[in-house]
């Protein structure tokens, strides 16, 4: 058990004593081999097979308990252990990037169908250290790691190989989940042919799309943190709750460093609570002067070991912000919020789905251009760099778990609800401590008006606020209102329309008519507050029609300006905010109705601008100096000389 267990946050009166000087740190003992997500369990071709170790160590064991126990074992017994912290280096730790190119291996074998045929798609993504099997994990888009420090290998000539066999197949069970259908009609198809079908818009790119990082700590070192933020007056607060492994015999130290690195707080033990007088609140981008305050929690740990003393430091950056819903508003820091953002994708020319930092800096100086104040991460979790830049350009994030396409009736069964529960878990175990999330998305779309969806979402959600009470939870619908079952359990509906482009083609002149019928119904019905969390129409960069067309420049730019005159009414009631479908065009399935992807962006895949983009600048900046709460902010060409500017 840990010791010092009691708060002991020192008085806020008193003014912050001098920091020592951090210990000289031991040398760090432990190697943790950190898998950051990226592993998208969904997406290649299927015939690919699970990609083989190049130790060829794909062999599985007892295949018959493997099945039995499946999925839900392996999410139970190892998906939650311990912390998630982003592994940073520190007097105490090292980390090392180990992206570039790996030595892929496709299996080609005469057996390469054996996985389909004993279907090892129920079995969860493995790693291998130097031929010895160190974890396992369901599910891409959440991080997993592994302690390695008994595996390497020490001496200047010694190296170390890390094999990852990624299991791509979607199944009814997995988040998305998906099916893979034998074709068997002889005069149509080879023999064997099958096919792995979707529910989604978006294309399955394979293989590891994100950081794989190698860092280590010390033997006993702190394992996870977790802050709530809240303020009284103009105090801010910071409650805290710190995790440590290796030891019951520690002391930990806490400083809460401002931006000028001056200590503010400071407290000591395994939890307690920060008063920080005079604060500066985390606000969202436009909304204050000065957004995104990011303060610093500087986590020291010292502990006596039998071989001496050990210590270790994390630092933690801390938004203090407050997030709640009422009947008709969304409010941060006791203010009313209006989201007015986008939707985007983790894609790009060249890299799919690849993380990419300059795409990345690009993409965040596009929403700044923009005046966007939000965005979804439609439809899994995004990176840890996307959720810490949002932290930092005070980028508010509508967090969204994998649960996109849960169409089929199986897909509600309690094998999908377990391991939808376990990635809400992981979910909120990585991105908890981030001031930009202000609300869980635990679906997208799916058919919640089929009646098993009610208690699936019942318990989901429930079980995500369990998690964190701190936060509200939704779910995307396209379901009707009356016939919605997951709708009564969230505290914001979010509603996606597509009004004169599924339906009613060209007719523009029903949108506000239908729009505006479908706010009051939800409204009437349960009174809480509404998000137009997706709207848009298809356009090919560079058509032009006058008449508008579909899918030319002036259709998009008609069709957002109905959806306009409608949020403008509505935002006045209760409606607290608006996400375009898309921020940029993405890739899709190939399908009569995706030319060469999905072209819903406001950008192209290239990221130019279109037409829509510069309606909903003018739009959004016009957002924001009337829903701000700052002087009038100038939008400006140029980054640099924006008030805003970082
Ligand atoms: C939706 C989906 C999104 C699609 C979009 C479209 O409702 O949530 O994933 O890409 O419609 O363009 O059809």
């Amino acid at each position: 058990m840990a010791r010092a267990a009691s708060g002991g946050a020192r008085d806020p009166a008193a003014p912050a004593p001098p920091r020592p000087a951090p210990p000289r740190p031991a040398p760090p003992a432990r190697l943790g081999a950190r898998l950051l997500a990226g592993l998208r369990a969904a997406g290649c071709e299927p015939r690919a097979g699970a990609t083989r170790g190049r130790d060829g160590s794909m062999s599985r064991g007892p295949a018959g308990a493997w099945v039995a126990l499946g999925p839900l074992l392996w999410t139970c017994g190892l998906a939650l252990e311990g912390g998630m912290l982003y592994p940073r280096e520190s007097p105490s730790r090292e980390r090392k990037d180990l992206d570039g190119l790996w030595s892929f291996r496709a299996d080609f074998s005469d057996g390469r169908r054996q996985g389909f045929e004993q279907q090892w798609y129920r079995a969860p993504l493995r790693e291998w250290v130097n031929g010895v099997h160190v974890a396992e994990h369901e599910g891409g888009h959440l991080p997993f790691e592994a302690d390695i420090s008994k595996l390497v290998q020490s001496g200047p000539l010694s190296s170390c190989r890390i094999t990852l066999a990624i299991n791509n197949t979607l199944t009814p069970h997995t988040l998305p989940p998906g099916t893979i259908v034998y074709k068997t009609d002889a005069s149509k198809y080879p023999k064997g042919y099958f096919v792995q079908n979707t529910y989604f818009d978006f294309f399955n790119y394979a293989g590891l799309h994100r950081p794989v990082l190698l860092y280590t700590t010390p033997t006993t070192y702190i394992d996870d943190i977790t802050v709530t933020t809240g303020v009284d007056q103009d105090t801010g607060l910071v409650d805290y709750q710190i995790f440590v492994q290796g030891s019951e015999h520690f002391q930990l130290e806490v400083y809460l460093l401002d931006e000028e690195g001056k200590v503010v707080a400071q407290g000591t033990g395994s939890q307690g609570r920060l008063q920080v007088p005079n604060v500066h609140l985390w606000w969202p981008y436009l909304m204050h002067e000065h957004p995104a305050y990011l303060y610093s929690l500087e986590v020291r740990l010292t502990a006596q070991m039998a071989a001496g003393p050990v210590s270790d430091f994390y630092t933690l950056p801390v938004g203090i912000r407050t997030v709640a819903v009422t009947e008709r508003q969304f409010l941060i820091n006791g203010k009313p919020f209006y989201f007015h953002g986008v939707n985007k994708h983790e894609d790009a020319d060249i890299r799919g789905k690849g993380f990419d930092w300059p795409l990345l800096v690009k993409d965040f100086n596009l929403l700044r251009w923009l005046g966007a104040n939000a965005f979804r991460t439609s439809h899994y979790p995004y990176a840890e760099e996307v959720m810490q830049l949002c932290d930092r350009y005070g980028i508010v994030v509508i967090d969204e778990s994998p649960g996109v396409g849960i169409m089929l009736v199986q897909s509600y069964s309690n094998v999908s609800l377990q391991h939808h529960l376990e990635v809400m878990g992981e979910l909120v175990r990585r991105d908890k401590n981030h001031p930009s999330v202000v609300m869980w998305s635990v679906a997208n779309e799916p058919t919640s008006f089929l009646k098993p969806a009610a208690y699936y979402f019942k318990t989901l959600i429930a079980h995500t606020k369990a998690l964190d009470p701190s936060r509200p939870v939704t779910f995307v619908t396209n379901s009707n209102y009356e016939a919605d079952l997951g709708a009564p359990y969230v505290d914001v509906i979010c509603v996606n329309s597509y009004y004169s482009w599924y339906h009613d083609y060209g007719h523009m002149e029903v949108i506000q008519l239908q729009l505006a019928t479908e706010f009051e119904n939800w409204y009437r019905t349960y009174q809480k507050p509404i998000i137009q969390s997706e709207y848009g129409a298809e356009t090919i960069a560079g058509f032009h029609q006058d008449p508008p067309l579909m899918f030319s420049e002036e259709y998009q730019k008609g069709l957002l300006e109905q959806y306009h005159l409608v949020l403008d009414q509505k935002r006045k009631e209760y409606v607290v905010g608006e996400l375009i479908w898309n921020f940029a065009d993405f890739m899709t399935d190939q399908s009569p109705q995706r030319a060469v992807g999905n072209r819903k962006g406001i950008f192209t895949r290239q990221r130019q601008p279109k037409a829509a983009a510069f309606l909903l600048r003018e739009r959004y900046w016009k957002l924001a100096n009337e829903t701000g709460h700052h002087r009038s902010a100038a939008k400006s060409q140029c980054l640099e000389n924006s008030p805003f500017a970082l």
